[in-house]
């Protein structure tokens, strides 16, 4: 098995988060050709303590000749609250979709588990040959979807938004998460390069995406009651959803 993160704080995290982290892992290094990325100023290992309880994040990052930016993030917080982030940022050159995902587990409980892959193209509508795969995945009824937040306009008609409510419900959205990545991974190879105008068309669809998820409160709010206000502006900005210049 690939190892995920440091022992101490995998073990920690709640069982659908490291299965997810190593399945995230194992597709990627199933399909693609992984070159390490460089996180700004040594940002893999992170402790955080302010008035809130202690925040513990792990970063992994990797790129690819189609990927820019390959990010998954494990991070604890106090004994309570475990979150899974992942985001396959494209190399704008090649008109893919983004892949986001989101787990997160309060008092031993997921309350919610979120996976898309977004359109970044100006109709933004996923590409003909992912529809298509996507529409063939065998459904799966999930008893508890949740409803988007007001920024959400940049997920699909694809996107898993939901709180599971058994074991059963967590392995289907682990499938489910898993299929993307086996569709995104493996699409991914197949696309040609853009004109520049299609190129700068994506890129502004992924610049649209980041600034939407920049403004997730959930998310801020737990960076600052460990980090403080401009450290969190500056991980949300800079690390979690750096727009492409
Ligand atoms: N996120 N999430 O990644 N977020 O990063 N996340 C929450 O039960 C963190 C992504 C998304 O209802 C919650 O309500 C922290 C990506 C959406 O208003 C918490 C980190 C996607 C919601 C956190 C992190 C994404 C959400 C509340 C950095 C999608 C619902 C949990 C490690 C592709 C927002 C709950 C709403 C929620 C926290 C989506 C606490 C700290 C990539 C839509």
């Amino acid at each position: 098995m690939l190892e995920t993160s440091s022992p101490h704080l995998r073990e920690q995290l709640h069982p659908l988060i490291h299965q997810l982290a190593d399945r995230v892992l194992a597709n990627w290094h199933e399909y693609l050709d992984l070159s390490p990325y460089e996180l700004p100023e040594d940002l893999g290992y992170i402790e955080g303590r302010l008035e809130g309880e202690k925040l513990i994040i792990e970063n992994r990052c990797y790129q690819t000749p189609q990927f820019r930016k390959m990010h998954l993030e494990l991070a604890k917080v106090g004994s309570n609250l475990d979150i899974l982030h992942c985001v396959m940022f494209p190399n704008p050159e090649y008109g893919l979709p983004m892949f986001g995902c989101d787990i997160v587990s309060g008092r031993g409980a997921i309350s919610a588990a979120i996976a898309d892959l977004s359109p970044t193209n100006a109709e933004r509508i996923l590409p003909e040959s992912y529809r298509h795969a996507l529409a063939e995945l065998t459904p799966f009824d999930f008893s508890q979807s949740r409803e988007l937040p007001e920024w959400g306009d940049i997920f699909s008609e694809y996107c898993l938004f939901i709180r599971p409510s058994d074991a059963q419900e967590e392995t289907a959205f682990i499938h489910r998460v898993s299929d993307f990545l086996r569709v995104h991974c493996q699409f991914s190879l197949q696309f040609t390069k853009l004109s520049e105008q299609e190129r700068l068309e994506h890129l502004a669809g992924q610049q649209y995406y980041c600034t939407k998820q920049q403004q997730n409160d959930k998310t801020r709010r737990v960076l600052e009651k460990a980090f403080g206000d401009d450290w969190a502006e500056r991980y949300m900005t800079q690390v979690l959803f750096d727009i492409p210049s």
